[in-house]
């Protein structure tokens, strides 16, 4: 029910346009706009129905918050959730993205936008003709950021070693068994950053292509979907889908650690205190996966270099995850309340 969720949401403001020639909607956000302008990517696929669409967008416009509060930049948190008929052809596809740029115009700089599941860079471009100036990662060729996918990857492969430094009193990742959940823009950058720190590497994905690609390819162990959270490793860094660590998964999972790139891994609140009980470091989320927000804006809106955006991603995790984990020590709470606090 609409007026459940808004009514049990802590955010501002929450924007829903029926989109009459596709029959897609578009709800677009605001969680927060304490720090500045919110922003956040645009989330595009099919849902089963509208109201887990806005249910999406509610939950990872307040991880954006959050998200931005971590980075230091001016920001506050906001998502887009554009909900698509299955099947939705190209044409039709760049027409709704041109007028839902004109809808991010007309809020006039309430919300900034970005790339998400679903959405490129490419995209972007296209929101942009109509959506500019408030659209982040254009391609380079028109002068935008580009992907920021790399730098949410290294930001996360970062959150590993700090993790594994706090367990085992050492961050070298040689030989550490990592499980990458995801071979999107995150997991596949993700992977080789583990590869080149010797890591042994393991990855699950869904689509037969990319499996190909990375099991025949370039060698690496394939878990199947249903091994996922039973496989035994060091770290496991899910760069898929939120909500993976619940109450079903939590307690078959023979891990040491968890450090994602994706959005909302925990199901419900109660899961950070079951991995807790369960011996599992947790890395919150948004702590590790901050790269590409912190990327994209300093690149965007400070000028930064790229060789500037990279230092800045590693030495904010390295930062923000050590306070984390002193702060859960001394207080003896879970990193996802040291987080939050
Ligand atoms: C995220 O980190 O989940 C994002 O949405 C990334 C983002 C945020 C703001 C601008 C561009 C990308």
């Amino acid at each position: 029910m609409i007026e459940v969720l808004l009514r049990e949401w802590d955010g501002e403001t929450a924007v829903i346009r029926y989109d009459r020639p596709t029959e897609a909607w578009i709800i677009i956000a605001i969680h927060s706009t304490r720090l500045g302008p919110a922003a956040g990517g645009t989330r595009m696929r099919h849902y089963p129905e509208a109201e887990s669409a806005l249910q999406d967008a509610l939950r990872l416009a307040a991880g954006m918050t959050l998200k931005f509060a971590t980075s230091g930049m001016p920001f506050g948190g906001g998502k887009a959730v554009i909900a698509v008929p299955p099947g939705i052809t190209q044409k039709s596809r760049l027409a709704l993205l041109r007028r839902y740029g004109a809808l991010i115009h007309q809020l006039g700089g309430l919300y900034y936008t970005g790339p998400d599941l679903g959405t490129s860079s490419a995209d972007m471009d296209i929101i942009a003709e109509t959506g500019a100036p408030y659209v982040f990662s254009r391609t380079p060729a028109t002068g935008g950021a580009g992907s920021s996918g790399p730098y949410t990857a290294l930001g996360v492969f970062t959150g590993i070693q700090i993790a594994c430094e706090h367990l085992w009193q050492d961050r070298a990742l040689d030989g550490r068994r990592v499980l990458v959940q995801g071979t999107g823009s995150v997991g596949a950058a993700l992977i080789d950053h583990l590869r080149l720190a010797g890591a042994e590497v393991l990855f699950s994905e869904v689509e037969d292509s990319a499996i190909r690609h990375f099991r025949d390819e370039l060698g690496f162990e394939f878990v199947a979907s249903e091994a996922v959270y039973t496989t035994e490793c060091d770290v496991f860094a899910p760069c898929a889908l939120g909500g993976v660590l619940n109450a079903s998964t939590i307690p078959h999972l023979k891990c040491q650690a968890v450090v994602g790139g994706a959005n909302n891994l925990l199901a419900a609140q109660g899961d950070a205190e079951r991995l807790y009980a369960n011996g599992i470091l947790y890395t919150p989320d948004y702590v590790v996966n901050v790269g590409g927000a912190l990327a994209v804006t300093g690149l965007e809106t400070q000028d930064w270099t790229q060789e500037r955006a990279a230092a800045e991603v590693v030495q904010t995790v390295q930062r923000s995850l050590s306070q984390v984990f002193d702060l859960a020590e001394k207080e003896s709470i879970t990193t996802a309340a040291a987080a939050y606090h």
